[in-house]
C-alpha cells in the first residue's frame, strides 16, 4: 500500500498502512464532492506532446550528472517536452519550481526530492490542480500517499545493508573503527544508507562507527570531512561513504596525510559511477554498492501511463548489484556513466 521506502514501512509499518487507508477513504469521499473532484483526463490533445516539469536536486555528483542526462535523453526519445529545473540542492528552489510547473499547467510533474520532509503543502497544490506527480530517485516522508502516483528509485536501506554485509564478511579479527561520510542531511539516501549499514554491522560487535558526518554527497565535502576525521580520530580502519564522490574526496585527504587508500584504510562506497569504478579497479576503493542513475526510460514510461490515466504500481524499485575490485576491472570499459 505504502510507496515509502522499506525503512519507513518497517519503522511505522502499521501506522503508515492505517494512515494510507484513511487517506484513501478520505480521497474517495472527496471525489463525490464536485468542488474537489479532479476532472480526469487532463491529458494533452491528440498529437500534442506530453509536457513534463522536472525538478532535479542539483549537480552534486557523478551520479546526478548521469541521472540528468538519462532523463533528458529519454524525454527526447519519447517525444516528451521537458521543462527542466536545477534546484542547486535547495528545497525552497524545488518548491518554487513545482509551483511554477503548476502555473504553467504541465501534464505531469516529476521530481527528486532533495530531503524527505516538508512536501505536503506543495504536493497538495499539485493534486488540487489535477496534475499528477511522480517521485523519482528519492522518496518523501509523508503519511498521505495520494499526493503522488508512484515512486521510482532504489532501495537505499538495501544498499546500506549490502555495504555493511561486505564489511562483516571481510573485516579482520579485532576492533574495526569505521568513519562514515553521510550524504545530504535529511535526504532519503543518507538516512537509509546509514540505517541499512548500521543494521548489517550489528552482526559483528567488533565493528563500530567512531565518527559520522555529512559531506553533502560532494567530492569537496568528502575531502573536508575526511581531513577533520584524520585529525580527530586516533585510528581509522574503514571509510564508509554514502556515495563515490565523497569517497574520492576522502582518497585525496588520505593520500595527503601520507596513507594508502584501499590498503591502510579500507574504503566502501555507493553508486558505481565511472570515477568510483576506476578507483575501485586501481585498488583505492575496496567495494562499491551499485545505485543505478539511468532512470529516464522508466520515468518516461510511467509518465505516459499516468497522463493517460492508466494504472501504475505505487513503487518501482531499481535492480542493482555490487562490485569488488576484480569485477570493477572487468566491467569498467563497458560502463556508460
Ligand atoms: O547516490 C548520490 C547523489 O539520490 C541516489 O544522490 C541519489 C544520490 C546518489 O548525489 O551520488
Amino acid at each position: 500500500m505504502s510507496t515509502k521506502t522499506p525503512r519507513l514501512i518497517s519503522r511505522r509499518g502499521v501506522l503508515a498502512r492505517v494512515a494510507a487507508t484513511v487517506a484513501l477513504a478520505a480521497g474517495l469521499a472527496a471525489c463525490s464532492s464536485p468542488a474537489s473532484a479532479p476532472a480526469p483526463g487532463a491529458a494533452p490533445a491528440a498529437g500534442e506532446p506530453i509536457v513534463m516539469g522536472f525538478s532535479q536536486v542539483g549537480a552534486e555528483s557523478g551520479w546526478r550528472t548521469a541521472n540528468t542526462k538519462s532523463i533528458q535523453d529519454s524525454a527526447a526519445a519519447a517525444g516528451v517536452e521537458l521543462k527542466f529545473s536545477d534546484a542547486q540542492q535547495k528545497q525552497e528552489n524545488q518548491i518554487k519550481a513545482i509551483r511554477s510547473f503548476i502555473q504553467q499547467k504541465v501534464d505531469v510533474i516529476a521530481f527528486s526530492p532533495v530531503v524527505e520532509t516538508g512536501w505536503d503543502a506543495v504536493l497538495l497544490e499539485a493534486k488540487r490542480a489535477n496534475i499528477p506527480v511522480i517521485l523519482t530517485d528519492r522518496a518523501v516522508d509523508s503519511e498521505d500517499t495520494t499526493l503522488y502516483k508512484t515512486f521510482l528509485g532504489s532501495d537505499f536501506v538495501a544498499e546500506g545493508k549490502k555495504a555493511g554485509d561486505w564489511l562483516v564478511q571481510n573485516a579482520p579479527a579485532g576492533p574495526v573503527a569505521v568513519v562514515e561520510l553521510q550524504g545530504t542531511t535529511g535526504a532519503a539516501p543518507a538516512i537509509d544508507r546509514k540505517e541499512g549499514f548500521a543494521e548489517a554491522i550489528a552482526a559483528n560487535p567488533n565493528i563500530s562507527v567512531v565518527a559520522s558526518q555529512t559531506g553533502d554527497f560532494t567530492r569537496s565535502g568528502g575531502k573536508q570531512v575526511m581531513e577533520a576525521f584524520l585529525k580527530s580520530q586516533p585510528t581509522i580502519n574503514v571509510v564508509y561513504a554514502h556515495n563515490d564522490d565523497m569517497a574520492l574526496g576522502a582518497i585525496e585527504a588520505i593520500e595527503a596525510a601520507g596513507k594508502v587508500p584501499g590498503k591502510d584504510i579500507t574504503i566502501i562506497s555507493v553508486d558505481a559511477v565511472k570515477d568510483g569504478m576506476t578507483a575501485l579497479s586501481e585498488g583505492k576503493i575496496n567495494f562499491i554498492v551499485e545505485c543505478n542513475p539511468l532512470l529516464g526510460p522508466q520515468l518516461m514510461d510511467l509518465a505516459q501511463k499516468v497522463v493517460a490515466g492508466e494504472p501504475v504500481p505505487q513503487r518501482v524499485v531499481t535492480e542493482e548489484t555490487t562490485f569488488t575490485q576484480e569485477q570493477a576491472a572487468e566491467v569498467l570499459a563497458s560502463r556508460q556513466y
